[in-house]
């Protein structure tokens, strides 16, 4: 063993240190990519991933940052016992975890009175909706909680199958592929019980419930009820078994999924629906729902000699209008025919062949993407904050789990692929916004030298999608540009389809679609401004909070466990950013204190102080909060994550501050001995 010099641990105890205590490091790499030695090299960092996914060490900090690498298989790493590890114990002291940042984040809610924010980014199938689930479950299971409150907790768990059977489908990035993105507000009382809970729903991907890709399937939801369903319920949705009978099934060619048991999650989403406060009536009309849109992608058309679109699948018509409860010759009509209104009269005209496909498969989109939003909704009601906790609820604080679809990128990327592409682009520029910039501004103020880290600021990329007037959504308006994305972008429903459905007799149909939507004469909004707009508040949402971050990165597209492949992994280092993150934040201390180069070596994970009265004039230097940039520093470190900006430089600190500590306490030790 070789001497390498002395070492000031995380508990304050001086040490020296042996070339063996780094071996185990070198096998299982850093626990914090900020104690890389050579923390600029991309290389190492990859490295320190690799080594440290090999280990299935999927949890790696920068700083407050959580990167987390998909495992693609079963770790033993969340039970209740591991929960148990985290509760309580600062970041550092304990391997990184999903758990130590729910914690984290928990306590700093608790102790700051403020409200948190967790935003979880990665491409498809890095593990974001995994993640979000993991810290869910961490809340129900930690918490404090009594009878009322576990209810809560129960049906805040339950909400996810459900949300998942109507918003995830398989693709060829992901089998459980989120196609809805969500923020969740968990809301706690003043002793820290979750009370309440809200979700926000984004832009589901409609298309999907007409058409998928080769490989693609539709929503889980439809295979689930073929699936599970029993035959009695089958037959009184006049349905049959196999998946491959629906036209609107068999278009990716690919019914069943060896990874997802359909039957399996048929229970537990129908377990689930009472738990969230679904009544039977409701269910029946839900399930009334689904069956309607198989039956309208079934229903197909002819065309008659005079260019005229006839149906020719009547038989069936009779139990689609049932199961919509509307009326079957007003459905017929609106199926292959529109209404006008001109010069104040109202004319009726036919349908052409394409004319009528476009408009049921429109009716279908409108009929589930409306489901969907009153699902959400009806989820909402059953986690609104009730009455009677309304008064334990004073002083209670929020926090926000942030689950996006995730960067897409396809053989045709579609109007949808835009719309999430667009949102991974706001998140990564909030980010960029809530670290980055902001440091490097308030750097710039407080006069501090620094070097410049070069950082892609994606500003650029949102200027160009959202730019009043010059922008790609207001060009989107333009009608010169005519393909699907524009009718994508479009998205209406015309007024005699909207006309019959606002007459339906099933309650969930009757809300979604309003009488005053067929006298509104307005145009409607543009799906992409719609989206932007809900983007905006989004983001005001997120920036009057306390953002924690979870980066997911995709080891290899084969969805496999144990393979690392280097060249996807570096692929997403760079555009998250993940180098821009690591800062010299030690070195920035260490010269602003005055440090000469004998008296410190920085070290792998720690400052090597030579001799003690440096350290006591690191203390000095803290305790009269001198210089600005220790006060700074501190202040931002003792509101701990107050500051996410500060992250890594406050990291500095915490290595030096602990040190600190540890000698003021035993200082006082020392004079309780005297
Ligand atoms: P995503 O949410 O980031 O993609 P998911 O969270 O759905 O990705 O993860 C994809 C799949 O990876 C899951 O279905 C699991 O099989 C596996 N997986 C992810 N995280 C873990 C983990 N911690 N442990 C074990 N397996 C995991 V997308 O919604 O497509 O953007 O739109
Ligand atoms: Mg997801």
């Amino acid at each position: 063993m070789r001497y390498q010099g002395r070492e000031v641990d995380v508990e304050g105890r001086v040490r020296l240190v042996m070339e063996s205590a780094l071996t185990a490091r070198d096998r299982v790499g850093v626990q914090d990519f900020v104690l890389l030695e050579n923390y600029n090299s991309e290389a190492a960092f990859i490295e320190n991933l690799r080594r440290r996914f090999r280990e299935n060490l999927i949890y790696t900090y920068i700083g407050s940052v959580l990167v987390s690498v998909n495992p693609y298989k079963e770790l033993e790493i969340y039970s209740k016992q591991q929960m148990e590890r985290y509760r309580g114990v600062s970041f550092y002291e304990i391997s990184p975890h999903i758990y130590a940042l729910s914690d984290n984040t928990y306590r700093a809610m608790r102790t700051e009175r403020k409200d948190q924010c967790i935003l979880i980014s990665g491409e498809s199938g890095a593990g974001k909706t995994e993640a979000s689930k993991k810290i869910l479950l961490y809340y129900a299971v930690t918490c404090p909680t009594n009878d009322h409150m576990a209810a809560l907790g129960d049906r805040l768990l339950q909400s996810n199958p459900v949300l998942e059977a109507f918003g995830n489908a398989k693709t060829l990035r992901n089998d459980n592929s989120s196609r809805f993105g969500k923020y969740m507000d968990v809301q706690f009382d003043f002793r820290g019980a979750p009370v309440g809970g809200h979700i926000l729903n984004y832009l589901l991907e409609k298309s999907r419930v007409v058409h998928q890709n080769h490989g693609e399937r539709n929503f889980h939801i439809f295979y689930q009820l073929l699936d599970g369903g029993d035959d009695n319920l089958l037959n009184t949705l006049d349905l049959e078994r196999n998946p491959q009978n629906y036209q609107y099934l068999v278009k990716g060619n690919c019914p069943r999924l060896s990874s997802v048991s359909d039957k399996n999650n048929w229970k537990v989403v129908m377990k689930a629906l009472p738990v969230i406060g679904f009544t039977e009536e409701e269910v029946q009309n839900l399930l009334n729902i689904i069956a309607s849109v198989l039956h309208l992608g079934n229903t197909q058309f002819g065309e008659g000699e005079e260019g005229e679109t006839y149906i020719t699948t009547e038989t069936r018509l009779n139990s689609l209008a049932k199961l919509l409860g509307v009326d079957d010759s007003g459905l017929r009509e609106a199926l292959t025919h529109k209404k006008l209104t001109a010069k104040g009269e109202e004319m009726i005209s036919p349908l052409n062949f394409e004319q009528a496909v476009s408009a049921r498969d429109a009716l279908a989109k409108a009929v589930y993407g409306r489901t969907f939003t009153w699902l959400v909704e009806k989820i909402n009601q059953s986690l609104a904050l009730k009455d009677e906790l309304y008064h334990s609820s004073k002083g209670s604080s929020v926090i926000g789990l942030l689950d996006i679809y995730g960067f897409e990128v396809l053989l045709h990327n579609s109007f949808e692929q835009f719309c999430i592409n667009y949102c991974n682009e706001k998140l990564q520029q909030l980010f960029i916004e809530l670290t980055l910039r902001s440091e490097q501004e308030e750097y710039e103020t407080e006069g501090i030298a620094w070097e410049t880290v070069q950082y892609f600021d994606n500003k650029i990329i949102c200027d160009l999608i959202e730019e009043k007037h010059k922008g790609i959504i207001s060009i989107l308006v333009c009608k010169t540009i005519s393909s699907r994305f524009l009718d994508k972008n479009n998205d209406s429903l015309n007024r005699n389809l909207k006309e019959v459905m606002c007459q339906s007799d099933n309650q969930i149909l009757r809300h979604c679609f309003r009488r005053e939507e067929v006298i509104d004469q307005k145009r409607p909004e543009m799906a992409a401004t719609q989206f932007k707009n809900s983007l905006m508040k989004l983001m005001e949402i997120l920036r009057s909070k306390e953002p924690s971050y979870v980066r997911c990165i995709k080891p290899n597209d084969a969805k496999q466990p144990g393979r690392f492949d280097e060249v996807l992994v570096r692929h997403q280092v760079k555009y998250l950013g993940l180098m821009e993150n690591l800062k010299d934040g030690v070195s920035t201390l260490v010269n602003h204190l005055g440090y000469k180069a004998d008296e410190y070596k920085l070290g792998r994970s720690k400052i090597f102080i030579r001799f003690p009265k440096t350290l006591f004039a690191t203390e000095d230097a803290l305790e009269a909060k001198k210089p600005d940039i220790a006060l700074k520093l501190q202040t931002s470190w003792r509101g701990y994550r107050e500051r996410a900006k500060y992250q890594r430089i406050r990291h500095a600190v915490i290595v030096i501050q602990s040190g600190w500590r540890g000698m003021k306490a035993r200082r006082r030790a020392k004079r309780r001995r005297q």
